[in-house]
């Protein structure tokens, strides 16, 4: 059985879903901490309100229901983590250690999802190497580092089975991000379609790697079902399937409306943030060692964003 942490966040509410479509809902435990689940999520499986800081309850919830995988997807994300700097890494790398030994305890394998934000400043920033250095300037990038290596001690020197990839931007038409730096590339959408205008908060050349959630999906769960055999790296595999900068976007956007307008706003902490990470990594490892593949491209994600955004909100844009 898998246990789900975090499975109200941008990625976890929609990766529970994908999950109990694969095994069965019964077989997927939806841990969360504070928000209260959707109809969906609490409609189609088991709950648990789960404290990743409480090791003694997330072991007992691990042996109740028998789970074999953990997909750990508690964070904050980078800009609220500035904000917040000691509860970042209270949850990300406090409760990442209670996974570990829970899932030591217990023969786990866990999914761990690093970040884009795991680099910094002094990392090579076109086709960032899927091995190279990594000192992140946020704390969002310290935990990701952190937990990068935490993941890989816990496989070096226990035998455990962690996986992790290092996620971009995720972009996705069903939940809305939660205090992240790439959350312009979705509430550009919202915008557009509501107002025909959007005023963006990092500045033209913020080029970053995105990707859209069904890929994001798929890229978690084909890693945790790869073949151990012929993974050479664990945490975390650099994966991305396009790289943009707000320019590009809104250049695309107009393509389906004519008349969206963006202007710029600048928030100063998200520029800094977006600055210090790479334009776009080097996925090959991740690609020879498990198949990584995106099926969805830059133009056929704004594409289908416009659809999906438009019937969301009911607003008609063509
Ligand atoms: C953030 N969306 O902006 C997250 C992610 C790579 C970006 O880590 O913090």
């Amino acid at each position: 059985n898998i246990l789900i942490i975090g499975a109200t966040g941008q990625i976890g509410s929609e990766l529970t879903m994908e999950l109990r479509r694969r095994y069965g809902n019964d077989h997927v435990v939806a841990g969360y901490r504070n928000s209260k689940p959707s109809d969906a999520l609490a409609d189609s499986g088991p709950l648990e309100r789960v404290d990743i800081t409480n090791a003694q309850r997330l072991n007992e919830i691990v042996k109740r229901h028998g789970i074999d995988t953990i997909y750990n997807l508690a964070a904050l994300l980078s800009a609220i983590a500035e904000d917040r700097p000691q509860a970042a890494w209270h949850i990300g790398i406090n409760g990442l250690y209670n996974v570990l030994e829970t899932a030591r305890e217990n023969g786990c394998a866990v999914f761990f999802p690093s970040s884009i934000g795991s680099f910094g400043p002094s990392t090579p920033r076109v086709n960032t190497p899927q091995e190279t250095i990594q000192r992140p300037t946020t704390m969002y990038g310290v935990t990701k580092v952190t937990g990068e290596l935490l993941s890989d001690y816990y496989h070096r020197r226990f035998g455990l089975d962690t996986r992790g990839v290092r996620y971009p931007g995720i972009i996705s038409s069903v939940t809305l991000p939660g205090g992240g730096t790439t959350d312009y590339a979705v509430e550009i959408f919202y915008a557009a379609i509501k107002h025909k205008k959007f005023v963006c908060p990092l500045p033209r050349g913020a080029f970053l790697d995105m990707m859209y959630m069904p890929d994001a999906l798929n890229c978690a769960i084909d890693l945790m079902e790869a073949d151990p055999s012929k993974l050479i790296h664990r945490n975390a595999f650099n994966v991305s399937a396009m790289s943009f900068d707000p320019e590009i976007l809104a250049a695309e956007i107009k393509r389906h409306m004519p008349d969206f307008e963006m202007t710029y706003n600048i928030d100063p902490k998200k520029q800094a943030i977006a600055a210090s990470w790479p334009n776009n990594m080097d996925d090959s490892a991740a690609r020879s060692e498990w198949g990584w593949k995106p099926e969805y491209n830059f133009k056929e994600m704004v594409s289908d964003m416009m659809e999906k955004v438009s019937a969301k909100l009911a607003i008609a844009y063509k």
